[in-house]
């Protein structure tokens, strides 16, 4: 096991990694800008190094500056969390050269999955189904025209080098296909440096179902079941749960299966999440492998009881799984909100500053994974999550309880946040009948707004 770790990263989840090292009894290093100076992790670590300006492209975006300060606290390896280098396969082969262990999959698996055409063929050849679309990278229109005749519209255009919701187009008739075909391959060579671009059938409501995976360096491979995450606003996550509402163990057990295929055909290594969509007739499609930890990572966590950030230190330092697929059991349900500094009354304008008020809630069966406290001062540079809050309930409804009392519990000012919007999403009908599908925000936004001017106009008939 390591005895000392340099932590890639800030806020959450760089707490979060300072305490399973502490669990473990490993030394803890965090690297900081110098926005980050009074930050929790900084004081909480058991070291701190300083690595330059508050923009990420000058501290933690700063692979030299990062590789100067593990050879400095003299560390064995490096977790770079989620987000920043984390799934950056040149960094992980610096760490590499360098001799510290990169605390994450090879980085030929890194450039695979990251690889989004590329990944989904690695998923036909083990069999597991894939969106129907295009064997690979389409390069001119009239290719992109007859793979669209025979699919039928809509057609998604993504972006090879893309994913998370980033260089994807969708096209309702054949001009439009020609424009989003052009606009995605020119916007993913200035977005990505690679204009390659792939085509899907474009599902319509379908639900974004991700399995939670641990591999480890002897061939290991098991499933933690799966997250819905389908409450997204603009492809940022909002709410994620386990288990997905509604699905059956045989389903489970046939999504699951297939994760660890292309897990294996990917030769994959530590933790992983493989994303499908599922649409309403429960076919599941691959979609793409994100090679890192996830922000909703804790969800998994509370319903299997395994620690994965743990998990992912004692695989990286050569350790063999001591579980099988079988012994992994599932209880009760999870639910995660995040909560932003983010104004949800005006178009989720982000709110940094200092926080004046921190009061969070407390009490049985709710986990708060956060950096904030009475006194920090939230920096503009980056993202706005300033905490998770994770309720672990018998089952749905009781977890979605917990949840409200703890966002009601909840008070933080003057910077505002999007707990508001929590309230009123775990309130309404459709997400208590767990009848959610990536349409959810958007649906509901319009019917609230509608709400709001129903009230207005007959407020009698408000109630
Ligand atoms: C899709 C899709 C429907 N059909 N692909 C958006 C995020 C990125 N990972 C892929 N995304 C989608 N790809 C096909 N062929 C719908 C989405 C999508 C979506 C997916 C998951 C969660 C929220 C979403 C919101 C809008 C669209």
């Amino acid at each position: 096991m390591f005895s000392k770790i340099l932590i890639a990263n800030r806020g959450e989840v760089a707490l979060r990694i300072i305490r399973a090292c502490r669990e473990l009894g490993i030394v803890s290093v965090v690297v900081f800008s110098k926005a980050d100076r009074d930050s929790l992790p900084v004081r909480m670590a058991d070291e701190a190094i300083c690595i330059g300006e508050g923009p990420s492209s000058q501290s933690y975006l700063n692979i030299p500056a990062l590789i100067s300060a593990a050879e400095i606290a003299d560390v064995e390896a490096i977790h770079p969390g989620y987000g920043f280098l984390a799934e950056n396969a040149h960094f992980a082969e610096i760490c590499e050269s360098c001799q510290i262990k990169f605390i994450g999959p090879k980085p030929e698996s890194i450039r695979l999955a990251g690889d989004k055409s590329q990944a989904r063929l690695e998923a036909t050849k083990v069999g597991v189904p894939i969106i129907p679309g295009s064997k690979g990278i389409i390069t001119n229109q009239e290719e992109a025209l007859k793979i669209a005749k025979k699919l039928g519209y809509p057609i998604a255009v993504k972006a090879t080098a893309g994913g998370g919701g980033k260089g994807i187009k969708v096209a309702h008739n054949d001009g439009k296909l020609i424009s989003a075909f052009l606009t995605a391959q020119a916007e993913a060579e200035a977005a990505f440096g690679n204009r390659e671009v792939y085509i899907e059938k474009y599902l319509k409501e379908p639900r974004h179902i991700e399995i939670q995976i641990l591999a480890d360096s002897h061939g290991n491979v098991v499933h933690l079941g799966e997250r819905d995450c389908s409450v997204q606003r603009r492809h940022q996550k909002l709410i994620e749960e386990s288990p997905a509402p509604g699905f059956n163990s045989k389903l489970r057990k046939q999504i699951g299966d297939a994760a660890i295929k292309v897990a294996k055909a990917l030769k994959y290594e530590n933790a992983g999440t493989i994303e499908f969509l599922v649409d309403h007739d429960e076919n599941f499609y691959f979609m793409e492998m994100n090679t890192r930890l996830q922000v909703e990572h804790p969800v998994t966590e509370m319903v299997t009881g395994i620690d994965i950030v743990k998990e992912q230190i004692r695989i990286a330092s050569g350790e063999k799984l001591n579980y099988t697929q079988d012994k992994i059991q599932f209880t009760g349900h999870a639910i995660e909100c995040r909560i932003n500094a983010e104004d949800p009354d005006n178009n989720f304008m982000p709110s940094p500053g200092r926080i004046d008020t921190w009061i969070i809630p407390g009490g049985p069966r709710i986990r708060i994974d956060s950096h904030g406290f009475q006194g920090a001062t939230i920096p503009p540079y980056y993202d706005s999550m300033i905490a998770k809050f994770i309720a672990h309930g018998r089952d749905r409804n009781d977890a979605i309880s917990i949840m409200l009392r703890a966002l009601k519990e909840s008070v933080i000012g003057p910077i505002k946040t999007t707990i508001s919007l929590h309230e009123k999403i775990l309130n309404r009908p459709r997400f208590r009948q767990g009848a959610v599908n990536t349409n959810f925000i958007d649906m509901n936004m319009i019917q609230e707004k509608q709400d709001q001017i129903d009230s207005r106009k007959k407020p009698h008939e408000s109630l």
